[in-house]
């Protein structure tokens, strides 16, 4: 049986996180998509709203379910007995953040491993962030997050939440 954390700061989740949710969900037995603060970000939505939002959109996996953490990923590992961490990988510059973050994470618990998948082309240039600056500025974000999810963000930038 092969549970496995994705997790990110998903602010907010876009096709891209929900194509590697989606082949994760095909190579495991449980994924939990695993909400986590990122220090090195300020995030647009709560940890709840991105919750929220996650978990409408992976309703259709059965084996798919939503968890929020505040504190180390490798603890949260251990507490869920997850014996593997996925992470999606763009471009280089991905690989560089990434591959640190599985060390470091190697150093800290030894039971857990980290696998890569390699996101699909069309959604290789796709980012929360530029989805977030596109949205801000009135650009069309159709395609890039799930209807569901455009939605939220249209009404978060044009409620002056932000
Ligand atoms: N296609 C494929 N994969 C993608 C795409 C895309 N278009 N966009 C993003 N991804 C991947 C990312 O590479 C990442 O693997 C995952 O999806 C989530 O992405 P983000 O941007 O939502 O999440 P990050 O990178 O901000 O998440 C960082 C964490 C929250 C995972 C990290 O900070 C963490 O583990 N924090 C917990 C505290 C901890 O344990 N710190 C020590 C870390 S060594």
């Amino acid at each position: 049986m092969i549970r496995a954390l994705y997790p990110g700061s998903f602010d907010p989740i876009t096709n891209g996180h929900l194509d590697i949710i989606e082949r994760a969900s095909r190579l495991c037995d449980e994924v939990f998509v695993t909400v986590l603060p990122n220090t090195s970000k300020s995030p647009l939505f709560t940890l709840e709203e991105r919750v929220a939002m996650i978990e409408e959109v992976v309703a259709p996996f059965h084996n798919v379910s939503v968890k929020m953490h505040a504190g180390l990923l490798v603890d949260f590992a251990d507490e869920q007995n997850a014996q593997v961490i996925i992470k999606g990988l763009r471009a280089v510059s991905d690989f560089e953040y990434e591959f640190q973050m599985a060390l470091m994470n190697r150093k800290l618990n030894q039971k857990v491993e980290t696998m890569f998948l390699m996101t699909q082309s069309q959604n290789s240039f796709l980012s929360s962030s530029l989805v977030k600056e596109v949205a801000k500025l009135n650009g069309c974000i159709k395609g890039l997050v799930p209807e569901t999810v455009e939605k939220v963000i249209r009404h978060k930038f044009r409620s002056g939440l932000t």
